[in-house]
């Protein structure tokens, strides 16, 4: 069975493949998404649009940056942030804060013709002070998991053997092999 993951983040895509024992082809994928403080709202959302696209089954996935410092800031407002504000600015707001507290969270939303099925998982840590390492994407040079020392773009071993997407993709794994 042909699995899409439609994205338009390539970096997104490449992890999925890695980690991911189904295959799974990219679908390029730009939608408006719908604001909402919910990822899973935001998914499911984005999924059934994808659906009425392709006509095939595929998935999408959400992930948000969570600073509790900032109260949950940019949560589902990542990718606005990010190309707004960037991880300097992300600094910036964090540079005067003692607590550096951070989770990502990635919701699956996956449409098998029928249905819409959810999976979610969290990767808990704290941002660095300043960025750190070459590798990953998106705000990976200031996120150090729980229990390391290393940011994500420092590990992007380590990265993709904990990561929120890591979590969410074997959680979605086991449910496909139930299907297929
Ligand atoms: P989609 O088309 O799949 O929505 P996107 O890049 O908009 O692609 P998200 O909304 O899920 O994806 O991502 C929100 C932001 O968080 C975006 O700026 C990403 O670069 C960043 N991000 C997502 N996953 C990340 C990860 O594993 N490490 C670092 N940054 C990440």
């Amino acid at each position: 069975m042909e699995i899409l993951f439609a994205t338009s983040n390539k970096h997104k895509f490449s992890e999925a493949s890695a980690i991911l024992s189904t295959k799974i082809k990219h679908f390029p994928f730009q939608y408006l998404e719908i604001r909402s403080d919910n990822l899973e709202e935001i998914a499911r959302d984005a999924v059934a649009v994808a659906y009425a696209k392709c006509k095939t089954p595929v998935f999408v996935e959400d992930t948000g940056l969570f600073i509790t410092a900032l109260k949950g800031f940019p949560g589902t407002y990542s990718a606005w942030t990010f190309a707004k504000i960037g991880v300097e600015g992300i600094l910036k707001l964090m540079k005067d804060e003692s607590n550096k507290e951070a989770k990502f969270e990635t919701c699956i939303a996956y449409h098998d013709g029928t249905d819409i099925h959810v999976f979610h998982d969290v990767c808990e840590g704290r941002l660095a002070d300043q960025k750190q390492g070459n590798s990953g994407f998106g705000y990976d040079p200031i996120f150090i998991p729980e229990g390391h020392t290393q940011t994500f773009a420092e590990n992007i071993t380590l990265k993709n053997k904990l990561s929120h997407r890591y979590k969410t993709l074997l959680k979605f794994s086991r449910f496909l092999k139930t299907r297929i």
